[in-house]
């Protein structure tokens, strides 16, 4: 059977998500926009047959394909390997709340609307627009100290096992971390750090959360 692809550019934080998965159950994959020998472009005709709001990542395994990074990683939670999901059935709802709170608030509030208005910018010439960083930047603040107040101290953002929790927290949480003066937002989330520096230093973490060179 052919190698399963997560199709997406490697940077993009849920392209990482699905990565953080397959390592961490040892499925074997590949990264990258290749499909069926073309390298598809952004929002093009067969991005759309893929996913019909034009995101990634999508999984491809021979002619299954599937979109939506949740979607995803529970697929391939049952093949093999360690649950990215507690067993206890309580446990696994509050996990997926968590789930549902990460990739839709903290991934809007820290990436779309912060991050990538610093990366990407959109004023005139090329330049940060300064107000609407001003504006973003204490709503990307308290969406940190509500994860701060959140962390367990048992090893990961919730209770003693890796979940999809921490695949979709540590690539965030990563960029983030990285933002220079005067745009850094972590001065007030010691525990997030520590947490941030251990779990990333595990074997099935390293390499995938590469920072872009400067
Ligand atoms: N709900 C989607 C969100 C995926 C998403 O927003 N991916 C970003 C990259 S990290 C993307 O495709 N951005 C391109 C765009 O919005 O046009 C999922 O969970 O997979």
């Amino acid at each position: 059977m052919s190698k399963l692809t997560i199709l997406g550019p490697q940077f993009s934080t849920f392209v990482r998500t699905i990565e953080l998965v397959c390592r961490y159950k040892n499925i074997p994959y590949q990264v990258g926009m290749e499909y069926e020998g073309t390298s598809l472009e952004f929002r093009d005709s067969q991005h759309q047959k893929l996913h019909p709001f034009t995101k990634v990542p999508v999984l491809i395994e021979g002619d299954f394909i599937l979109p939506e990074t949740v979607a995803i990683a529970t697929y391939l939670n049952d093949k093999q390997g360690p649950d990215i999901f507690p067993a206890e059935t309580k446990d696994k709802a509050k996990n997926l709340a968590w789930v549902s709170m990460i990739s839709q608030y903290v991934y809007q509030h820290l990436i779309s609307q912060y991050l990538l208005e610093l990366r990407f910018p959109k004023g005139e010439n090329g330049a940060i627009r300064m107000d609407v960083v001003e504006q973003q930047k204490p709503i990307a603040q308290a969406t940190l100290e509500k994860l701060e107040a959140q962390i367990s101290d048992q090893g990961f953002f919730i209770g003693e096992q890796f979940t999809l929790c921490d695949a979709l927290l540590l690539p965030i949480l990563t960029y983030v971390f990285a933002l220079p003066e005067p745009f850094s937002i972590h001065q007030n989330t010691p525990k997030l750090a520590q947490y941030l520096d251990r779990v990333s230093a595990l074997n099935f973490v390293q390499g995938v959360l590469t920072l872009p060179q400067e």
